[in-house]
């Protein structure tokens, strides 16, 4: 443990805390398995500041009603440990955040992970200095650390998006976002609830809210698009086939662009009739998940072939919402499927056929105020005892620009990326050296099942900074040629699909009032990038600046 704070030294004066090696912000996926990789495979000294009071980042703060995950269970987890792999049990098709957080738990546990943890920290500021090589790094309790290397593992999707309707203060009843939900629960029986948001998170929420509450308002601004989930527990036979073939399992997902373990079928929509196409639309909507992308090559780069999909999409929508009123606002969605992150559901469009749930069109209607009894738009008011806001994040740079990062001479990192956010391969920025962003903008991140993403940015850091450690090489940090080449290149992948079609997408960080309209994530699929990190590692960290 560093001794922060703590120690006497001869003179009776607090000792300077021991420079550590390695600090990592965050708990969750990323800052575990980065602490594991560099403490243990490379015995640095390292620790892990966490502002929450336990490990599991996403799924420590997102514990709001129906909170699951997208990806498949045996697909969302670390493949690094082949006892972990064959110890763990998950007991559902897709694991819900009660399980999830267990097994973060579990790992933090088994690999002795938590004695460098230091929770209820968060940091506030980061600040490199030049002469030392160092990163001098502040908590909000005033704590002051120093570190060669500064490893972000904040998270993708973790700086809750409260937005800004004036009135909220004056609220009577209770709010809250799903993104920092109490961890007792909210008890909705006999409550007028208003949920705000139908992205992947709304979808998931507004059929488990209705069950109990005595009335629920969705408050839709864009419609989305959704396929059902099929969620179910996994059979003892399919569990054992997972352990029994998970090295075959691990190939899929690490040769595939988006880090799951299905086939990308290789076919264009054009290559079959209509009535094949239906009938392939039809077997993966009963099939359920985020494979329903999978069906053809081509649906998130040609416009047409999308269309097909996006009116097969929406005829369900037809089918299943009974009043054509609701049905109409459900089905006018106005981008391509898959275009911004694609929800799957268990019952949404069927919650609209209950008797207590009622749809608002925020397009035809926008919200005006929240008033002391509820929420205004332009045409009425709806009196609400609770409003759940399901808008989801800051994504990808809200928790990385809160920090106070600085590089060299001052320099912010919210001002080098007053444009929008600029790196190497999603990883480093100019003039902040040795500070790495684990799954930071400019990589596969969240258009890849993310724990995926996550081991691979870890391992590349941990054999960067070991391959510095043999090379005597004290500090790294890109060229800016390579940065600015990087940057063309996630922008190039980008313009090759239809995702920067959806004008409000998150991946442009369209949610946020005044965030630069950068399309962030790299969307040329985790297997290629993959290839580039590696192919940039073997020819001697190409695009990096090396010192000792
Ligand atoms: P998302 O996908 O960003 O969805 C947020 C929803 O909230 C979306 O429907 C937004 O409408 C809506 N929203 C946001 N701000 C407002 C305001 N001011 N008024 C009305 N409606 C608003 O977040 P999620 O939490 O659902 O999902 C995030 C990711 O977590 C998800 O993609 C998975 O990767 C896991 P909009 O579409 O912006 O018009």
């Amino acid at each position: 443990m560093i001794a922060a704070g703590s120690g006497e030294g001869s003179a009776g004066r607090a000792a300077p805390p021991p420079t550590l090696d390695a600090l990592i912000v965050g708990a969750g996926f990323s800052g575990l398995y980065q602490l594991y990789c560099l403490r243990d495979r490379l015995g640095l000294s390292v620790e892990v500041l966490e502002a929450a009071d336990g490990v599991g980042g996403t799924w420590y703060w997102n514990r709001y009603p129906g909170a699951r995950c997208d990806s498949e269970s045996h697909t969302y987890c670390y493949t690094f440990s082949k006892e972990l792999l064959q110890e763990w049990e998950w007991t559902e098709r897709y694991p819900a955040q009660p399980e999830i957080l267990r097994y973060l738990n579990h790992v933090a546990d088994r690999f002795d992970l938590r004695r460098n943890i230091r929770f209820n920290t968060r940091v506030t500021a980061a600040h490199y200095d030049e002469v030392a090589n160092l990163w001098r790094v502040t908590t909000g309790q005033g704590e002051r650390l120093t570190t060669k290397f500064l490893i972000t593992a904040v998270g993708c999707l973790s700086t809750a998006n409260v937005p800004r309707i004036p009135g909220l203060e004056t609220f009577r009843g209770r709010w809250y976002h799903t993104g920092q939900w109490p961890h007792g629960g909210v008890d909705f029986t006999g409550k007028r609830v208003g949920q705000i948001g139908t992205g992947s998170t709304g979808i998931q929420s507004a059929p488990v809210i209705a069950e109990s509450a005595a009335h629920l308002t969705v408050f839709q601004r864009t419609a989305n698009y959704s396929v059902p989930a099929r969620n179910a527990p996994l059979t003892p036979e399919f569990k054992r086939h997972v352990k029994e073939t998970f090295p075959e399992i691990r190939r899929l997902m690490n040769g595939n662009p988006n880090g799951h373990a299905f086939v990308i079928e290789d076919r264009s929509v054009f290559d079959v009739t209509p009535e094949q196409r239906q009938a392939i639309y039809e077997a993966a909507w009963k099939r359920g998940g985020l494979q329903f992308r999978a069906t053809f090559r081509d649906l998130v780069q040609s416009k047409a072939a999308n269309d097909t999909a996006a009116e097969f999409l929406k005829g369900k929508i037809r089918e299943i919402v009974k009043d054509p009123k609701t049905e109409a606002i459900l089905s006018n969605i106005d981008h391509p499927y898959a275009a911004k992150r694609p929800p799957i559901d268990t019952d949404y469009f069927d919650t609209f056929n209950r008797r207590n749930v009622a749809l608002v069109d925020l397009r035809a209607t926008p919200i005006e105020a929240i008033t002391p009894a509820g929420i205004r738009t332009s045409d009425k008011e709806y009196p609400l005892d609770i409003i759940v806001f399901a808008t989801g994040f800051d994504a990808l740079t809200g928790q990385l620009l809160r920090m106070e990062i600085r590089g060299r001479d001052g320099l912010g990192l919210a001002e080098a990326w007053t444009a929008g956010p600029r790196n190497y391969l999603g990883l480093q920025v100019v003039g902040f050296p040795n500070l790495f962003t684990v799954t930071g903008p400019g990589s596969p991140s969240v258009l890849c099942n993310m724990p995926v993403a996550i081991e691979q940015h870890v391992e590349w850091i941990t054999d960067c900074i070991a391959h510095m450690r043999d090379h005597a090489i004290e500090r790294i940090e890109p060229r800016p040629e390579a940065m600015n080449s990087w940057i063309e290149q996630v922008n190039a992948a980008a313009n090759a699909t239809l995702l920067p079609l959806a004008a409000h997408s998150w991946y442009l960080g369209a949610n946020v009032p005044g965030k630069p309209r950068v399309f962030m994530p790299y969307a040329g699929g985790m297997a290629r990038y993959r290839g580039i990190c590696n192919e940039v590692a073997t020819d001697g960290y190409r695009g990096f600046a090396m010192s000792r």
